[in-house]
């Protein structure tokens, strides 16, 4: 504590370079901030997306990663929540409980960190991480493809230690995002019958939240066919194929739901996918949700008749989760075996073998691969 840690750290020195292992120097926290000793992490597509340089708000050098789980190694000035030894989970979407996002009842899109995140700055506008007395980014106010990382104190929230964060470290991102989705953004209603397009960590959270939630039907939809059987085990009670047919998508789910659906969720970042989803939308009060993160610069499309007629078309960021609210439920969930964590964890490797974790991920048959930190 007070010092500085030297440690690895994978960096992504430039767009579209493999990330290498480095030696880095993680300066103690500052004022409301906690440096944690990263366990595990995963990897999202985000973080590929980032790599890639596609990403308005990537910067470089930084440091990746924003689906970890570790251990509070020490805290900054004025921190209370936090102590030595916690069991935490980095959010990417902050939970101040104080400013006007937090307290509109409306929204879980905290602004109290956010334009310093996307900067890839602490909030004092300065950076915690040196390579060589280079000073390297932050990545979503979380950065945990390093052994250490510092993040603020309302990036942070605390999980019981029951939980194995090898598993709930997935709850930082893809599992939280598609549950949450289903179940707080859309809020399906039991009996409903709902379409997910994109069978990926967060389609399957999305049709994982659908039986929560006691959806009756769940059309689950993938141009991969062997992400078939997976759907199926995650309660998918139909799977199609949209190179199965010559026509478009939503014109055979129209049909086979007599009229549309009652809920729909894009899973996949495809533009015409998004479109295709809000037109599988019935008539009158079909409800569409944007979860997938589009390629810089794309737009959406669709007659306006189509919401005119009564469809919705909606997004959702982290599921609509609190992070300090809610994560607590969501691991009790886990716990409980209410919630499936376990099983999507297909891959695992160490910090070393990292750029393997983003080879596999373009590979179908990977749903989540686990870095060992
Ligand atoms: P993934 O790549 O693991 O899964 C995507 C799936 O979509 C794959 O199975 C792929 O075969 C399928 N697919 C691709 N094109 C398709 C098409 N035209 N029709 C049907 N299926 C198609 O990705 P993931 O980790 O599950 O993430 C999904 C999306 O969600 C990404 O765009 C990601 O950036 C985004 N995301 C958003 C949030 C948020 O808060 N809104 C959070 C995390 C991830
Ligand atoms: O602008 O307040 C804001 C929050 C922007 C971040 C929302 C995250 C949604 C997509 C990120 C992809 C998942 C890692
Ligand atoms: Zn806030």
């Amino acid at each position: 504590a007070g010092q500085s840690i030297q440690c690895r750290a994978a960096i992504a020195w430039e767009a579209g370079k493999p990330l290498s292992i480095e030696q880095v120097e993680v300066a103690p926290p500052k004022a409301h901030e906690v440096r944690v000793k990263i366990l595990y992490t995963g990897v999202c597509h985000t973080d590929a997306y980032s790599l890639s340089g596609t990403d308005p708000e990537g910067v470089f050098p930084s440091i990746l990663g924003h689906e970890g789980g570790g251990v509070v190694e020490s805290v900054g000035e004025g921190v209370t929540e936090f102590a030595v030894g916690d069991h935490v989970i980095p959010l990417y979407t902050a939970e101040c409980r104080k400013c006007k996002f937090c307290t509109s009842g409306k929204t879980n899109l905290c602004q109290s960190v956010r334009a310093t995140q996307g900067r890839g700055l602490m909030p004092d506008e300065t950076t915690r991480f040196t390579c060589n007395g280079k000073p390297i980014y932050h990545y979503m106010g979380c950065s945990t493809f390093s052994e250490y990382t510092v993040v603020a104190d309302v990036s942070l929230v605390k999980v019981d230690p029951k939980a194995g964060l090898d598993k709930v470290c997935l709850l930082g991102c893809g599992i939280t995002t598609g549950f949450g989705a289903a179940t707080r953004t859309a809020k399906v209603t039991k009996g409903s019958s709902v379409a997910v397009f994109g069978m990926g960590c967060v389609g399957l959270s999305v049709v994982q939240g659908a039986v929560f939630n006691q959806a009756s039907r769940i059309i689950a939809i993938d141009i991969n066919p062997g992400k078939e059987k997976v759907s199926r085990e995650f309660g998918a009670t139909d799977f199609i194929n949209p190179k199965d047919y010559d026509r478009p998508i939503q014109e055979v789910l129209v049909e086979m739901t007599d009229g549309g659906l009652d809920y729909t969720f894009d899973c996949t970042g495809n533009v015409e996918v998004m479109r295709s989803a809000l037109e599988a939308c019935h008539k009158g009060w079909g409800e569409s949700t944007i979860i997938g993160v589009a390629a810089a610069g794309k737009e959406i499309a669709t007659r306006p008749f189509q919401l005119v007629t009564g469809r919705v078309w909606r997004g959702s960021a982290f599921g609509g989760v609190k992070g300090k609210t809610e994560m607590g439920g969501l691991v009790q969930q886990y716990l409980d075996g209410t919630l499936k964590v376990d099983e999507f964890v297909t891959h695992s490797f160490n910090l070393e073998e990292i750029n393997k974790a983003f080879d596999v991920m373009h590979d179908g048959t990977c749903i989540r691969a686990v870095l060992d930190v």
